[in-house]
């Protein structure tokens, strides 16, 4: 056994999903996220990809699995797939182009209508460096996060600001909502056992692991 920590060692698995209009900058984020990378050029999204990566939450390692698609008409039919199993969303829109705010309650809606009613929801307004071009005020967001009972953040996915923030804080809450549930679990410890998944579903390489009692639905 060599003494490096593989990959594959963690104690929660958790899918997140990314949602919101087409050129806001989810993938972006994901790549900013994932591996620190950022693409002036837009490359759009084809059919739907995700990319992982792991960090520490109390003496935890949590392994994000993060799904990213285009969100076009033409791949509506994989909507269910895309959402099963996520426990976290992060919901972005782009702070200069005001539509894609006024677009996030129907994101908001279709995330609800696919999910559990537990899931996690960071509301993201990204492309925050591009003061000059603000379309979006970051009170009218707030106040919309308030109402919807969402978290929420501005974010540069370009300026690498408040990324890592957004991610982490979507993979900690979720951390604690499953901690709650497996304390209401009780006396039995073999109920909680080490790398459990929590209800990634699906045909990926976690569906052998055992699942958690959290947020099925
Ligand atoms: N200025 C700025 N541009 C960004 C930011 N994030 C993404 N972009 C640009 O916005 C465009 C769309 O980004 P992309 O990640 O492909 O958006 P997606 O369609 O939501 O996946 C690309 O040209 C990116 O370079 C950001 O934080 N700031
Ligand atoms: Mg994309």
């Amino acid at each position: 056994m060599g003494a490096y920590r593989a990959d594959d060692d963690y104690d929660y698995l958790f899918k997140v999903v990314l949602i919101g209009d087409s050129g806001v900058g989810k993938s972006n984020l994901l790549s900013r996220f994932t591996k620190n990378e950022f693409s002036l050029e837009s490359k759009s999204t084809i059919g739907v990809e995700f990319a992982t990566r792991s960090i520490h939450v109390d003496d935890k390692i949590v392994k994000a699995q993060i799904w990213d698609t285009a969100g076009q008409e033409r791949y509506r039919a994989i909507t269910s797939a895309y959402y099963r199993g996520a426990v976290g969303a992060l919901l972005v829109y782009d702070v200069t182009r005001h539509v894609t705010f006024e677009n996030v309650e129907r994101w908001l809606k279709e995330l609800r209508d696919h999910t559990d009613a537990n899931i996690v929801i960071m509301f993201v307004g990204n492309k925050a460096d591009l003061r000059h071009l603000r379309a979006v005020s970051t009170d009218d967001a707030k106040a919309f996060a308030e109402r919807e009972n969402t978290f929420f953040m501005e974010t540069s996915a370009l300026e690498s600001l408040n990324v890592d923030n957004a991610f982490t804080e979507v993979l900690t809450q979720i951390y604690h909502v499953v901690s709650r549930k497996t304390l209401e679990i009780g006396d039995d410890p073999a109920a909680l056992p080490k790398g459990q998944t929590i209800n990634v579903g699906g045909r990926d390489d976690v569906s052998s692991v055992k699942k958690a009692g959290c947020c099925s639905s």
